[in-house]
C-alpha cells in the first residue's frame, strides 16, 4: 500500500521554499516581467511551490513560461536548432537529435522508485532508500542549470475534463525534451488550475541534461518520488529518460489507478485503436506490448488510430469501459518502418507537411534520415549516433535499433483527432495483449471469461529488446506494464481482477492475446524467419472485431478461442488480398502442448514468489487450462492441430 505525501518532500527539502509568500518573493526576483505576468495565470499555490523549488535548486539563468502559444513553440523549436541538440533535416520542419551513444534507451540500472522504509516494490523494480536519493539528488541537482534557461510547461495527460486525465508539469533546461513535450501532450496552460481541482493531483517533472557529456552518464539518474508524485532526470536527455511526463508519469499515474480508483481505473501501457467493421461501425481495442514488439504498427492498422502507447481508462456510469490516449503524438520505434508496412507513417517522414524530430538515426549528406529497414539501398556514407558511419563501419548499425521518430499523432493519415480530443473516451470492446514469443502461444487467443483476461495479461513472456539499456533473454513482462508498475505484482493483479472483474462494469470487453513472432524454425516450417508478415495484423485486428460482434465463430481449447481456417482465410482475402494457405493456419493455431505447459509452470513458478490473495484467481485460471491440456494431450497427443480441435 502507498501511502501519498509521506516522507521527506526531496524537491521542497532542497529547494527550501515552503510558503507561498517566499515563492512568489522568489519569481518576483528570478523571473522577468513577461514571465512574471505568465506565470501569474497559475494560481494553485501546490504548483508554484513545486516550481519555485525547482528553481531554487536548479539555479537557472532564466525562466521561461510556456503557454503553448504558436510564437512560444517556435521559440523553443528554434532555440534547439540553435542550441545544437536539434539540426535541421532536408525536409522543412524535420529535425535530428542524436542521444549519447550510452543514452539510447532506458537506462533500467539506473531508473529508482525513491522508497519510504517500509514500502515494497515490484520484485521487478528498483528502488532506493528516501535519504540516499535525497543527497543523490541535492548534490547532483543543485545548480545544474546555471548557465542555462529553465522551461516550465502545463499540460494534461488527457483530453481536458476526461475522467482519467491527470494534468503534469514539465520542467527542463532541454530545449528538445520542451520540443518533444509539445508535440506529445496537450499543453494546458489555460486549463490547468481548474483540471488539478477536478482531478484533485499533478504530477511534476524536474530534468536537466547538466553537462551533457558521456563521462557523465554513468552519474545519470532517473527518479520517481511517487510519495509526492514528483520526478528527477539528469545527465542524460533520451526522450525516455527525460520526458518524464511520458513514463515516469505513467508510473504515477498507475499508483492512482492503484492506490485512489483501485476496481474503478487502470492506467496501462496499451495501443488505442478503431477498426471499422461491416456496416462502416468502428470498434475500438486497446492493447499492451512489451517495448519494441509491434505495438505502433498494431495501432497504425486500425481506421481511427488514437494512440500507440498509454491508455487511461475507467468504468463510465454506463457500464462501459472507456478509455482516453495521455498523449497527442507518438514517439515511435522507427527501424523496419517502411513504405509496404507502415504508408501512413511513412507519408509523414517522407515528405514534407509533418513536423517530425528523427533521434539516433543516420543521416545522409543531403539531409535525409535514414533507418535499418527503410526499404531503400544503404547509403554510401552519413552521420549516426557514433559518428561518421559508411556500411564498412565494423559493429555500429547504420541507425540504433532503438532509433525512433517524434511527431504529433494529427499528422498521421488515419487518426482521428476528434476523438483523441473528446473527454468521453472511447469505448473499448476489446483488449490485446502481446510479446516476442517465438515457439508457444498461437496468433489469436480469446480468453473465455474475464479471469482468464487477466491471466493472459500476467502472463507475457518476451524477448528483450533494445528499448531497455543491458536487457537481454527472455523476460516476464507483465500486461507489457512491469517496467512501469512500482507496486508489488500481487496488488497489481488485485486491481486488474477487481476492475475486470466490478459489476458496474455491465458491457465487458472481450480479452485477448496476439502474437507476431512465431518462427518457421519453432514451427516445423520450411522457410527461415517468422511465420507471418506486418500487414496479417490487418487480419489478427479484423477477426477480433468479426468475433466481438458475434459475426464468427471459435474453436474452443484448454487455453480460450481461436479462429477458424475459413473465416482467416476470407478476411486474408477481403481486407489484403493475400493467399492463406491452409498448411501456414496449421503452423500458426496448432497447440504446442509442452511449451504451454511449460510456460504455465513458469508463470506460477514466477508468481508464487509474490505474496497476496489475488494469487488464488490467478492459480485457478492456470489449474483448469493445465488440466484441460493434460487431457488433450493424452487424447491427441504433444501437437494438436486446430482441426483436430474442432471435432
Ligand atoms: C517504450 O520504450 O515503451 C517507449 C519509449 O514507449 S519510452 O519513453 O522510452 O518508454
Ligand atoms: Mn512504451
Amino acid at each position: 500500500m502507498l501511502e501519498f505525501k509521506q516522507g521527506v518532500d526531496i524537491l521542497s527539502a532542497i529547494g527550501g521554499i515552503t510558503t507561498i509568500g517566499e515563492a512568489k518573493k522568489l519569481f518576483e526576483e528570478r523571473l522577468d516581467p513577461e514571465h512574471l505576468q505568465r506565470l501569474a495565470a497559475i494560481t494553485n499555490e501546490a504548483a508554484l511551490l513545486k516550481i519555485a523549488n525547482a528553481m531554487a535548486m536548479c539555479v537557472p539563468d532564466r525562466i521561461y513560461i510556456h503557454t503553448g502559444s504558436d510564437e512560444d513553440r517556435d521559440y523553443v523549436r528554434r532555440m534547439s536548432l540553435e542550441k545544437g541538440e536539434e539540426q535541421s533535416l532536408a525536409i522543412p520542419g524535420h529535425t535530428i537529435h542524436f542521444d549519447l551513444p550510452e543514452d539510447q534507451g532506458r537506462m533500467v540500472d539506473q531508473t529508482f522508485y525513491i522508497a519510504d522504509p517500509a514500502e515494497e516494490v515490484s520484485s521487478l523494480a528498483k528502488k532506493e532508500a528516501r535519504e540516499v536519493s535525497h543527497a543523490y539528488i541535492k548534490e547532483h541537482m543543485c545548480g545544474i542549470m546555471r548557465g542555462k534557461t529553465m522551461y516550465v510547461g502545463f499540460y494534461s495527460r488527457g483530453p481536458v475534463g476526461a475522467r482519467a486525465s491527470i494534468p503534469a508539469i514539465e520542467i527542463s533546461s532541454s530545449n528538445y525534451v520542451m520540443h518533444s513535450a509539445e508535440l506529445l501532450y496537450r499543453n494546458c496552460y489555460t486549463d490547468f488550475d481548474a483540471e488539478v481541482i477536478r482531478r484533485g493531483e499533478f504530477f511534476t517533472n524536474v530534468h536537466s541534461e547538466g553537462t551533457n557529456r558521456s563521462e557523465d552518464v554513468p552519474k545519470a539518474r532517473i527518479y520517481m518520488d511517487r510519495s509526492w508524485q514528483t520526478t528527477f532526470s539528469f545527465f542524460c536527455t533520451y526522450a525516455g529518460n527525460t520526458l518524464l511526463m511520458k513514463k515516469g508519469n505513467h508510473r504515477f499515474a498507475t499508483d492512482s489507478a492503484m492506490y485512489k480508483h483501485n476496481g474503478e481505473e487502470l492506467s496501462e501501457h496499451m495501443f488505442i485503436t478503431g477498426m471499422t467493421g461491416p456496416g462502416g461501425r468502428v470498434t475500438y481495442f486497446a492493447g499492451a506490448a512489451p517495448s519494441g514488439c509491434g505495438k505502433t504498427t498494431t495501432a497504425m492498422v486500425g481506421s481511427n488510430f488514437i494512440g500507440d502507447d498509454l491508455a487511461q481508462m475507467w468504468i463510465e456510469a454506463d457500464g462501459s469501459l472507456r478509455a482516453v490516449n495521455p498523449e497527442i503524438g507518438i514517439f515511435g520505434i522507427i527501424e523496419d518502418v517502411n513504405q509496404e508496412g507502415d504508408p501512413y507513417l511513412m507519408h509523414c517522414l517522407r515528405r514534407p507537411g509533418a513536423e517530425v524530430i528523427f533521434s539516433n538515426v543516420l543521416v545522409d549528406p543531403q539531409g535525409k534520415p535514414r533507418w535499418t529497414g527503410d526499404g531503400e539501398p544503404p547509403p554510401e556514407q552519413g552521420v549516426n549516433f557514433k559518428g561518421a558511419w559508411t556500411p564498412a563501419t565494423a559493429g555500429v548499425p547504420m541507425s540504433h535499433p532503438n532509433s525512433r521518430c517524434t511527431l504529433t499523432a494529427e499528422t498521421i493519415g488515419n487518426h482521428n483527432k476528434r476523438v483523441n480530443a473528446d473527454p468521453k473516451g472511447v469505448v473499448i470492446k476489446v483488449i490485446t495483449y502481446s510479446g516476442r514469443d517465438a515457439n508457444t502461444m498461437p496468433p489469436i487467443w480469446v480468453a473465455k471469461n474475464m479471469d482468464a483476461g487477466v491471466a493472459i495479461g500476467a502472463s507475457i513472456v518476451s524477448k528483450a529488446t533494445a528499448a531497455e539499456i543491458g536487457a537481454s533473454g527472455v523476460n516476464r513482462q507483465p500486461w507489457a506494464n512491469s517496467p512501469f508498475v512500482a507496486a508489488p505484482l500481487a496488488e497489481y493483479l488485485e486491481a486488474q481482477f477487481n476492475f475486470y472483474g466490478n459489476p458496474k462494469m455491465s458491457q465487458k470487453p472481450i480479452m485477448a492475446g496476439l502474437n507476431y513472432f512465431l518462427t518457421h524454425e519453432e514451427r516445423g516450417g520450411s522457410g527461415k524467419g517468422l511465420l507471418g508478415e506486418k500487414q496479417d495484423v490487418h487480419v489478427w485486428l479484423g477477426w477480433l472485431e468479426l468475433f466481438t460482434h458475434g459475426e464468427v465463430q471459435a474453436i474452443e481449447t484448454p487455453i480460450g478461442l481461436i479462429p477458424k481456417y475459413e473465416d482467416l482465410h476470407q478476411l486474408f482475402t477481403n481486407r489484403i488480398d493475400k493467399e492463406y494457405p491452409e498448411s501456414l493456419y496449421i503452423m500458426q493455431f496448432s497447440l504446442y502442448i509442452d511449451n504451454i505447459i511449460a510456460r504455465i509452470d513458469l508463470q506460477e513458478a514466477a508468481w508464487s514468489k509474490e505474496p497476496g490473495t489475488s494469487l488464488r484467481l490467478l492459480f485457478a485460471v492456470y489449474k483448469e487450462q493445465k488440466a484441460g491440456l493434460l487431457a488433450l494431450k493424452a487424447a491427441k497427443g504433444r501437437i494438436v492441430p486446430p482441426g483436430e480441435l474442432a471435432a
